[in-house]
Protein backbone atom coordinates (compact mmCIF):
# COMPACT_ATOMS: atom_id res chain seq x y z
CA UNK A 1 0.00 0.00 0.00
CA UNK A 2 1.08 3.40 -1.18
CA UNK A 3 1.92 5.84 1.64
CA UNK A 4 -1.02 8.28 -0.04
CA UNK A 5 -3.53 5.37 0.84
CA UNK A 6 -2.14 4.70 3.55
CA UNK A 7 -2.56 8.07 4.90
CA UNK A 8 -6.53 8.20 3.30
CA UNK A 9 -6.92 5.56 6.13
CA UNK A 10 -5.27 6.69 8.85
CA UNK A 11 -6.75 9.60 8.90
CA UNK A 12 -10.73 8.27 8.43
CA UNK A 13 -10.39 5.21 10.17
CA UNK A 14 -13.07 3.82 8.61
CA UNK A 15 -11.18 1.31 6.00
CA UNK A 16 -13.73 -1.36 6.62
CA UNK A 17 -17.27 0.23 6.75
CA UNK A 18 -19.40 -2.58 5.58
CA UNK A 19 -18.57 -5.81 7.35
CA UNK A 20 -15.34 -7.88 9.09
CA UNK A 21 -16.09 -10.32 6.02
CA UNK A 22 -14.51 -7.45 3.66
CA UNK A 23 -10.77 -8.33 4.65
CA UNK A 24 -11.84 -11.56 3.52
CA UNK A 25 -11.34 -10.99 -0.01
CA UNK A 26 -14.14 -12.53 -1.97
CA UNK A 27 -13.02 -14.30 -5.43
CA UNK A 28 -16.36 -12.68 -7.18
CA UNK A 29 -15.67 -9.06 -5.88
CA UNK A 30 -12.17 -8.60 -7.38
CA UNK A 31 -10.33 -9.87 -10.32
CA UNK A 32 -6.42 -9.75 -11.42
CA UNK A 33 -6.30 -10.64 -15.13
CA UNK A 34 -3.93 -10.07 -18.00
CA UNK A 35 -4.53 -7.04 -20.87
CA UNK A 36 -7.09 -8.48 -23.55
CA UNK A 37 -5.20 -10.44 -26.06
CA UNK A 38 -3.25 -7.98 -28.36
CA UNK A 39 -2.57 -5.47 -26.33
CA UNK A 40 0.71 -5.93 -25.21
CA UNK A 41 1.20 -9.37 -26.37
CA UNK A 42 1.19 -11.41 -23.08
CA UNK A 43 -2.16 -12.03 -22.38
CA UNK A 44 -2.04 -15.09 -19.82
CA UNK A 45 1.55 -14.70 -18.18
CA UNK A 46 1.78 -14.76 -15.07
CA UNK A 47 4.96 -12.63 -13.20
CA UNK A 48 6.04 -12.38 -16.73
CA UNK A 49 6.29 -8.51 -17.09
CA UNK A 50 2.30 -8.37 -18.66
CA UNK A 51 0.61 -5.89 -17.96
CA UNK A 52 -2.07 -6.97 -15.05
CA UNK A 53 -5.25 -5.31 -15.10
CA UNK A 54 -7.01 -5.10 -11.64
CA UNK A 55 -10.94 -4.56 -11.18
CA UNK A 56 -13.30 -4.15 -8.79
CA UNK A 57 -17.06 -4.45 -8.74
CA UNK A 58 -18.25 -3.63 -5.44
CA UNK A 59 -19.67 -7.48 -5.09
CA UNK A 60 -18.60 -7.15 -1.38
CA UNK A 61 -20.17 -4.49 -0.68
CA UNK A 62 -23.58 -5.09 1.30
CA UNK A 63 -26.67 -4.32 -0.86
CA UNK A 64 -28.29 -0.80 0.07
CA UNK A 65 -24.78 0.15 2.45
CA UNK A 66 -24.97 4.06 2.24
CA UNK A 67 -21.65 6.41 2.19
CA UNK A 68 -21.34 10.19 2.88
CA UNK A 69 -18.42 12.83 2.44
CA UNK A 70 -15.89 11.61 4.82
CA UNK A 71 -16.42 7.75 4.52
CA UNK A 72 -14.21 5.84 2.87
CA UNK A 73 -14.07 1.96 1.36
CA UNK A 74 -11.80 -0.60 0.93
CA UNK A 75 -11.89 -1.88 -2.93
CA UNK A 76 -9.15 -4.14 -2.52
CA UNK A 77 -6.92 -2.55 -5.10
CA UNK A 78 -7.36 0.70 -3.92
CA UNK A 79 -9.24 2.97 -1.48
CA UNK A 80 -12.38 4.88 -2.31
CA UNK A 81 -12.60 8.12 -0.62
CA UNK A 82 -15.55 10.10 -0.60
CA UNK A 83 -15.53 13.78 -0.95
CA UNK A 84 -17.41 16.54 -1.77
CA UNK A 85 -18.98 17.52 -5.05
CA UNK A 86 -18.30 20.57 -6.73
CA UNK A 87 -20.91 22.25 -9.04
CA UNK A 88 -17.81 25.09 -10.17
CA UNK A 89 -14.55 25.39 -9.29
CA UNK A 90 -14.67 27.16 -6.15
CA UNK A 91 -17.99 26.33 -5.31
CA UNK A 92 -19.10 22.82 -3.13
CA UNK A 93 -22.48 21.58 -3.80
CA UNK A 94 -23.37 21.97 -0.36
CA UNK A 95 -26.56 19.69 -0.54
CA UNK A 96 -27.47 18.37 2.29
CA UNK A 97 -28.31 14.93 0.63
CA UNK A 98 -24.98 13.97 -0.60
CA UNK A 99 -24.51 10.16 -0.95
CA UNK A 100 -23.06 7.07 -2.28
CA UNK A 101 -24.89 3.60 -2.18
CA UNK A 102 -24.46 0.24 -3.42
CA UNK A 103 -27.83 -0.57 -5.53
CA UNK A 104 -28.24 -3.80 -6.70
CA UNK A 105 -28.89 -2.70 -10.35
CA UNK A 106 -26.57 -2.47 -13.52
CA UNK A 107 -27.91 1.09 -15.09
CA UNK A 108 -24.22 1.35 -15.62
CA UNK A 109 -24.25 -1.87 -17.75
CA UNK A 110 -21.83 -4.07 -15.25
CA UNK A 111 -22.78 -6.49 -12.51
CA UNK A 112 -25.17 -6.03 -10.18
CA UNK A 113 -24.69 -4.53 -7.34
CA UNK A 114 -22.76 -1.15 -8.63
CA UNK A 115 -22.13 2.32 -6.77
CA UNK A 116 -24.65 5.34 -7.29
CA UNK A 117 -23.25 8.58 -6.20
CA UNK A 118 -25.54 11.88 -5.58
CA UNK A 119 -23.48 14.91 -5.70
CA UNK A 120 -20.59 13.31 -4.14
CA UNK A 121 -17.35 12.43 -5.75
CA UNK A 122 -15.29 9.13 -5.36
CA UNK A 123 -11.78 9.53 -4.93
CA UNK A 124 -9.88 6.59 -6.02
CA UNK A 125 -6.56 6.04 -4.63
CA UNK A 126 -4.84 2.93 -6.04
CA UNK A 127 -2.15 0.60 -4.04
CA UNK A 128 0.24 1.65 -6.39
CA UNK A 129 0.39 4.26 -9.36
CA UNK A 130 -1.43 3.11 -12.21
CA UNK A 131 -1.14 3.93 -16.18
CA UNK A 132 -4.11 3.12 -17.01
CA UNK A 133 -8.34 3.26 -15.53
CA UNK A 134 -11.17 2.01 -17.07
CA UNK A 135 -14.62 2.51 -15.56
CA UNK A 136 -18.77 2.06 -16.69
CA UNK A 137 -20.41 4.77 -16.02
CA UNK A 138 -24.13 5.34 -16.20
CA UNK A 139 -25.28 9.43 -16.21
CA UNK A 140 -28.86 10.52 -15.66
CA UNK A 141 -30.27 12.92 -18.10
CA UNK A 142 -31.71 15.53 -15.91
CA UNK A 143 -28.29 16.84 -14.26
CA UNK A 144 -25.49 16.07 -16.83
CA UNK A 145 -22.74 17.90 -14.16
CA UNK A 146 -19.97 15.49 -13.15
CA UNK A 147 -16.21 16.19 -11.48
CA UNK A 148 -13.49 14.28 -12.40
CA UNK A 149 -9.84 14.59 -11.08
CA UNK A 150 -6.55 13.33 -11.46
CA UNK A 151 -3.72 13.66 -9.69
CA UNK A 152 -4.96 16.55 -7.52
CA UNK A 153 -6.64 18.59 -10.42
CA UNK A 154 -9.91 19.00 -10.30
CA UNK A 155 -12.53 19.54 -13.27
CA UNK A 156 -16.19 20.24 -13.21
CA UNK A 157 -17.95 19.06 -16.62
CA UNK A 158 -20.93 20.41 -17.89
CA UNK A 159 -23.16 18.61 -20.58
CA UNK A 160 -21.95 14.70 -19.83
CA UNK A 161 -18.92 13.14 -19.38
CA UNK A 162 -18.23 13.00 -23.19
CA UNK A 163 -17.22 17.02 -23.00
CA UNK A 164 -14.35 15.41 -21.44
CA UNK A 165 -13.38 13.45 -23.93
CA UNK A 166 -9.90 13.97 -25.11
CA UNK A 167 -8.42 16.08 -22.64
CA UNK A 168 -5.50 15.78 -20.78
CA UNK A 169 -5.55 16.41 -17.18
CA UNK A 170 -3.29 15.79 -14.17
CA UNK A 171 -1.08 18.18 -11.72
CA UNK A 172 2.41 17.51 -13.98
CA UNK A 173 4.55 16.69 -11.48
CA UNK A 174 2.70 13.49 -10.65
CA UNK A 175 1.94 12.64 -14.07
CA UNK A 176 -1.24 13.71 -16.48
CA UNK A 177 -3.42 11.16 -17.88
CA UNK A 178 -5.55 11.63 -21.47
CA UNK A 179 -9.14 11.37 -20.99
CA UNK A 180 -11.38 8.63 -23.45
CA UNK A 181 -14.96 8.56 -23.29
CA UNK A 182 -17.00 6.33 -25.35
CA UNK A 183 -20.34 6.14 -24.79
CA UNK A 184 -22.65 2.76 -25.54
CA UNK A 185 -26.22 3.46 -25.28
CA UNK A 186 -28.00 6.23 -24.97
CA UNK A 187 -30.77 7.41 -22.79
CA UNK A 188 -33.25 6.16 -25.06
CA UNK A 189 -36.60 5.37 -22.52
CA UNK A 190 -34.14 5.04 -19.47
CA UNK A 191 -32.99 8.38 -18.54
CA UNK A 192 -29.42 7.76 -18.73
CA UNK A 193 -26.31 7.56 -21.09
CA UNK A 194 -24.34 4.66 -20.15
CA UNK A 195 -20.39 4.56 -21.37
CA UNK A 196 -16.74 3.90 -20.26
CA UNK A 197 -14.45 6.01 -19.15
CA UNK A 198 -10.74 5.38 -19.03
CA UNK A 199 -7.33 7.61 -18.23
CA UNK A 200 -4.06 6.68 -20.04
CA UNK A 201 -1.18 8.29 -18.12
CA UNK A 202 0.37 10.71 -20.66
CA UNK A 203 3.38 11.61 -18.34
CA UNK A 204 4.17 10.05 -15.06
CA UNK A 205 1.31 7.51 -13.55
CA UNK A 206 -1.84 8.21 -11.90
CA UNK A 207 -2.09 8.64 -8.41
CA UNK A 208 -5.50 9.52 -7.59
CA UNK A 209 -8.33 10.13 -9.81
CA UNK A 210 -11.99 11.26 -9.11
CA UNK A 211 -15.34 11.20 -10.85
CA UNK A 212 -18.52 12.43 -9.23
CA UNK A 213 -22.12 13.33 -10.81
CA UNK A 214 -25.34 14.71 -9.83
CA UNK A 215 -26.71 11.72 -10.37
CA UNK A 216 -24.13 8.66 -11.98
CA UNK A 217 -23.73 5.10 -11.66
CA UNK A 218 -20.20 3.67 -11.56
CA UNK A 219 -19.21 0.08 -12.15
CA UNK A 220 -16.06 -2.40 -13.11
CA UNK A 221 -13.31 0.05 -11.96
CA UNK A 222 -9.98 -1.52 -13.45
CA UNK A 223 -6.37 -0.44 -13.40
CA UNK A 224 -3.85 -1.50 -15.02
CA UNK A 225 -0.31 -0.62 -13.55
CA1 LIG B 1 -20.84 -4.63 -10.02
Amino acid sequence: MNPVARAVIGSLGVLCLASPALGAEPKSTVSTEAEPAGKKGGAGKKGGGAAKRECYDFADLPADSKFHIGDSVNAKHSVIALKEFHVDKKQPSGADQQFAQVTNTKIADGTAPELRMYLINAQVTPQAPVKKVRLNFAENLGGLLSNLEVNGEKHVVDGGLLQANGKVIGKSGAGRAAIVVNMTSTAEGTGFNRGTLELHATQGKIETFSIGGLQLFIDNVCMTK
